[in-house]
């Protein structure tokens, strides 16, 4: 039984490692516009391959300094409406080749949706073909964001940052992210080598040869 313990323990330790900085993005002296609708990190973490940000089909990025926001999310009264007419930010990480990630948080700073903007913001993920919410955001003003998320042994996922607002809608205002001291938009989590087939199975046996030897033991 405390063989059985020691394994489960040492492979649990060896899959909790420390959560880092997956990528992180810095709008300082950019925008939108100037970047050409695209901006790779900032920041990489060990074994990340690529990361970057751009808009969606629906929205002309804006070239406000030092943020990354677009215009024309409306008129968009609804979530759907959002999704139908591709009024979202996105932006994309991807590990290295036999690598994997564990996202566990996003954080940025929201921009103030001012008198026409956007007010609703709704955070998807490529994981599962953006169909569930990861968070839900209703800004007031300029306003930090941080939301832990669960996303394990993914190798590339992209994020989606749907606005719309059931009120403004008629309006063209803008919404996106603004510049911070340093980094401005940061996914957190952990980096893993992709376990081998082999060495799964390997730790399987072993697992099973255990629990043989436990109740064999016992009788
Ligand atoms: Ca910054």
């Amino acid at each position: 039984m405390k063989k059985l313990l020691v394994v489960l323990l040492l492979f649990g330790m060896a899959a909790s490692a420390n959560a880092d900085v997956i990528a992180a993005w810095d709008f300082n002296g950019t925008n939108a516009v100037d970047a050409g609708g695209i901006l790779a990190a900032a920041v990489l973490g060990g074994n990340v391959q690529a990361a970057s940000i751009t808009v969606g089909s629906g929205i002309t990025p804006q070239n406000t300094a030092s943020t990354w926001i677009g215009d024309d999310w409306l008129p968009t009264a609804t979530l759907a409406d959002a999704v139908l007419n591709n009024k979202y930010l996105e932006w994309t990480v991807a590990a290295a080749a036999g690598y994997q990630m564990t996202i566990t948080n996003f954080a940025g700073l929201a921009r103030d949706p001012g008198g026409t903007g956007p007010t609703n913001f709704v955070l998807r993920s490529s994981v599962d073909g953006y169909t569930a919410d990861l968070a839900v955001y209703q800004l007031a003003g300029n306003q930090a964001l941080s939301t832990p998320l669960s996303l394990s042994g993914q190798t590339t996922v992209t994020f989606r940052y749907y606005g719309f607002d059931p009120v403004r809608v008629g309006t063209t205002g803008t919404g996106g992210f603004r510049n911070l001291v340093g980094n401005d938009l940061t996914i957190t989590g952990t980096i893993m080598a992709v376990p081998e087939p082999a060495s799964m199975a390997l730790l399987a046996l072993g697992l099973g040869a255990l629990v043989v030897a436990r109740r064999r033991a016992k009788r």
